[in-house]
């Protein structure tokens, strides 16, 4: 793979960028577009100003993942670091890593190092928090990579024993052969020994769901629209974004949020880069995410098929989210 590696001053942080990643926005727009219905990947949201916007959803009382999730953690990094030990931490989608500090404030109590290998779409987002996590944990050291997880797991530098971390349900994104195709691809990568270390967001009651991605500040619309910026900005398009509106929904048969961006007129846009134009009938969208809602048994299921075999696992006291910690083995328990 064709990689860019950028040695930063300070010795203890390494951010690497594989470089074909930003040609894929025109590719994936320029196929999405010209579906019947119409669809773009969820990672395009996270360009600077999405991947901020995303870090305000977090804050939204209605958006309860965020911090229900850290609750969990909070409460059981001692009981983490006891299983998983001295392991190099992985991270797909890290963010700002605000959950993240948890654990490593789990290592420095306990004066261990700690590496830590953060893999996120967003090089700005990645910079960073790298940079304030430099200087909160004097003893981390960190491999960046800025890309997609599948370039990512497969550009993973060498360490001792891993855990590779996946939270904030950031698995609802996937459909369900894409979610198949990374527990693969994980299983291909990972070491006997190592550990997956993923959060998961439960079925619950619609209100509360539709609420969630529906908060009454208008953030998760702004993050939903600015994709639209992003287009316009990128691929020099003509959105008129006053013609579009944020629709969230949980769509109960498939057990998923979605999310879609809806045309309230019929119109022709100009998407200049791709030399198109896309029709829209008045109501039609655009599909941008889904947020699939789990049941842990099926995951659990479907994981020990590729060689995990669950460690241990903690919720809220609501039962409205899950923490799951598993060991990859390597042996799927009827093979
Ligand atoms: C980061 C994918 C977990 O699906 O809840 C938040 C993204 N979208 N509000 C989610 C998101 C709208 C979030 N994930």
């Amino acid at each position: 793979m064709n990689i860019y590696t950028a040695y930063t001053n300070d010795s203890r942080l390494r951010v690497c960028t594989p470089v074909e990643i930003h040609s894929q926005l025109r590719e994936d727009v320029l196929v999405g577009l010209q579906y019947p219905q119409k669809t773009i990947p969820p990672k395009y949201f996270y360009d600077a100003r999405g991947s901020l916007l995303f870090e305000q959803i977090c804050q939204q009382p209605e958006y309860y993942l965020t911090r229900t999730e850290a609750t969990i953690l909070r409460e059981h990094t001692a009981d983490i670091v006891d299983i998983v030990g001295n392991s190099a931490l992985v991270e797909l989608g890290s963010g700002s890593a605000v959950k993240t500090r948890l654990l490593f404030d789990e290592y420095q109590q306990r004066g261990m190092a700690i590496h830590y290998v953060p893999i996120d779409i967003s090089a700005s987002m990645l910079e960073e928090s790298a940079k304030s996590l430099m200087t909160a944990y004097p003893r981390l050291q960190i491999d960046a990579l800025a890309t997609d997880y599948w370039h990512g797991l497969a550009a993973l530098p060498h360490s001792q024993t891993r855990v590779v971390l996946f939270l904030g349900s950031n698995l609802g994104n996937f459909t369900p052969p894409e979610q198949t195709q990374l527990f693969a691809q994980l299983a291909r990568t990972l070491q006997r020994g190592d550990y997956f270390l993923v959060g998961l967001d439960l079925r619950k009651p619609r209100i509360i769901l539709e609420s969630a991605y529906n908060d009454a500040a208008g953030v998760t619309a702004a993050f939903n629209l600015n994709l639209l910026h992003r287009m316009n900005r990128e691929l020099i398009a003509r959105f008129d974004l006053s013609t579009f509106t944020h629709l969230a929904f949980y769509n109960t048969s498939h057990h998923q949020v979605e999310m879609h961006l809806q045309s309230m007129i019929e119109q022709e846009v100009t998407i200049a880069a791709l030399d198109l134009q896309v029709p829209f009938r008045s109501g039609e969208t655009i599909h941008t995410e889904i947020s699939r809602k789990f049941e842990p048994a099926e995951v659990q299921t479907q994981l020990a098929d590729y060689g995990f075999t669950p460690r241990a696992q903690w919720k809220d006291d609501r039962d409205w989210f899950l923490v799951s910690l598993f060991q990859y083995t390597g042996v799927a328990p009827n093979a």
